[in-house]
């Protein structure tokens, strides 16, 4: 009866945290300040999604995302609070991920503990022990191709002093891309290993977009407001000298710390960092973020726009706005000025490099070449440079239902996991299937529909032990 009660008691005390479901919100805004001044159980669903988005005018991507969005949902919690994090992984989707928080206090941040694969989901358990703004992103490898996909995010640990109440909270962050072709190639830009590494990006832009915060969708403000930027910078590669042209921060929590600053005109956000940067609109007008290395504001998309409304202080300052006289580059200012029109479907032409594309190069990389030891390369592999006629079956298999497993392949072993190829009929299996064994100095006898029908129909009940070659 003792032990009973002694485990009530302790039962009582664990659940004694009152329990909430975090909100969550898109770029660019912010869930609304956390009120209450004690702690609680938060509970944070996020969900994993790979998706086609626009990256610039006419320009499309396949990102990795965090809750649909480039950056992921925002996270606000309290300094004290315990987070139960769920992370899932649509069925959709065709990697493995998992999430790193700054904000935790543990090995990796979490990301051992999520590693989560297409149709399934991971929870685990933390406390927020320091308040301050950090990033999140996913650490599952390669990791710097994660990132470079649009795979991060911010969490806010408020602290239990709340920051000074602001009329408007704003949720921006900084990213570099890297696709083969240059800054405005139109199409469906594959991601490029080879720029990543080079620190060469095409693209460095605000919230996943040249578009995202231009023309209609500029952040709004009105005169004599205050306003608080949650700046984050996911990197992969590149640090951000963050500036709005037209005005100076009266405040910056320099790098999301507790801290401040004041009276700063550009701030350094590193990568895999953040700032907070604060500032009243004493005049009416259009200001204009940049990363202040300003080829990438004008030729790289690194360029938002606030925009204030209400009635100009004429002594503070008198004349033509500055947008007019910045936006002097025609690709970058017709891009700019674009209507972005949503996310946009990949043409399902019967076209077996547009397939390759969609299905198999994010992972086995444009050229076929893979990423050692990650993603094995399908270009002049001892399996594809000849497939002999009895693997053609297993090749069938192993892009229907996956493969894992140890491989080697031109003498460099991989032990990854090759998620299922979902949504391919006979006709669309058979043109990737013909382009990937007939592409880059690979040769074989075409597959027909046909032979792939009947390949399909001949798949053993239960998946072969091999799934794929030895
Ligand atoms: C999620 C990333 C991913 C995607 C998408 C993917 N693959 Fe793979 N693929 C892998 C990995 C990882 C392996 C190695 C698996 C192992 O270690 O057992 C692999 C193995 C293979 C192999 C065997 C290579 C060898 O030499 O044994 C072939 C062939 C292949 N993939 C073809 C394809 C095709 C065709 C597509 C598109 C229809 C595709 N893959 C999509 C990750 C992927
Ligand atoms: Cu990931």
């Amino acid at each position: 009866m003792q032990i009973a009660m002694l485990s009530a008691v302790l039962l009582g005390l664990g659940s004694a945290l009152p329990e909430e479901k975090a909100v969550l919100t898109e770029p660019p805004t912010v869930p609304p300040p956390i009120t209450r001044t004690t702690p609680a159980r938060v509970k944070v669903e996020l969900e994993v999604v790979e998706k086609v988005m626009q990256m610039a005018d006419g320009v499309d991507y396949t990102f990795w995302t965090f809750g649909g969005t480039v950056p992921g949902r925002f996270i606000r919690v309290r300094e004290g609070d315990t987070v139960e994090f769920w992370l899932a992984n649509h069925p959709n989707n065709k990697l493995p991920h998992n999430i790193d928080l700054h904000a935790v206090t543990g090995p990796g941040g979490g990301a051992a503990s999520t590693f989560t694969a297409p149709g399934h989901k991971s929870r685990f358990t933390f406390q927020t022990l320091n308040p301050g703004l950090y990033v999140y992103h996913c650490a599952t490898a390669p990791v710097g191709m994660h990132i470079a996909n649009g795979m991060y995010g911010l969490i806010y640990v408020q602290p239990k002093k709340a920051l000074p109440k602001v009329d408007r909270e704003y949720y921006v962050m900084q990213g570099d891309f890297y696709t083969d072709a240059d800054f405005g190639a139109k199409g469906l830009q594959p991601f490029s290993m080879k720029r990543a590494i080079d620190e060469r990006p095409s693209y460095v832009v605000f919230n996943g977009s040249a578009l995202s915060l231009v023309g209609d969708r500029a952040l709004k403000g009105k005169v004599g407001e205050t306003v608080r930027l949650f700046m984050g910078n996911g990197g992969p590669n590149l640090v951000s000298s963050f500036h709005v042209i037209g005005e100076i921060f009266d405040k910056v929590y320099t790098e999301g710390g507790s801290t401040a600053q004041q009276n700063v005109q550009t701030t350094l956000v590193p990568a895999g960092g953040s700032a907070i940067v604060e500032f009243k609109l004493d005049t009416d007008g259009t200001y204009i973020l940049v990363d202040h290395s300003i080829f990438r504001a004008f030729n790289k998309g690194a360029l938002g726009m606030m925009k204030v409304e209400g009635t100009g202080n004429k002594d503070l300052y008198s004349g033509k706005q500055v947008d007019e006289m910045y936006l002097g580059d025609e690709s970058v200012a017709s891009s700019i000025t674009a209507r972005a029109t949503g996310p946009v479907e990949v043409a399902a032409a019967v076209d077996g490099k547009a397939l390759f594309t969609a299905n198999c190069a994010m992972c086995h990389q444009p050229e076929g070449q893979g990423i050692p030891p990650a993603f094995p390369p399908l270009a002049k592999s001892d399996y594809l440079k000849t497939i002999s006629n009895t693997k053609r079956n297993e090749l069938v298999e192993l892009v229907l239902r996956g493969k894992t497993g140890q491989i080697t392949v031109n003498g460099i072993e991989y032990n990854g996991v090759m998620t299922a190829v979902a949504g391919l009929d006979d006709v669309k299996l058979a043109a990737v299937l013909n382009y990937v064994s007939n592409t880059w100095g690979n040769q074989a006898r075409p597959f027909t529909t046909d032979e792939v029908k009947k390949l399909r129909e001949a798949l053993p009940a239960t998946p072969s032990s091999a799934g794929g070659h030895e």
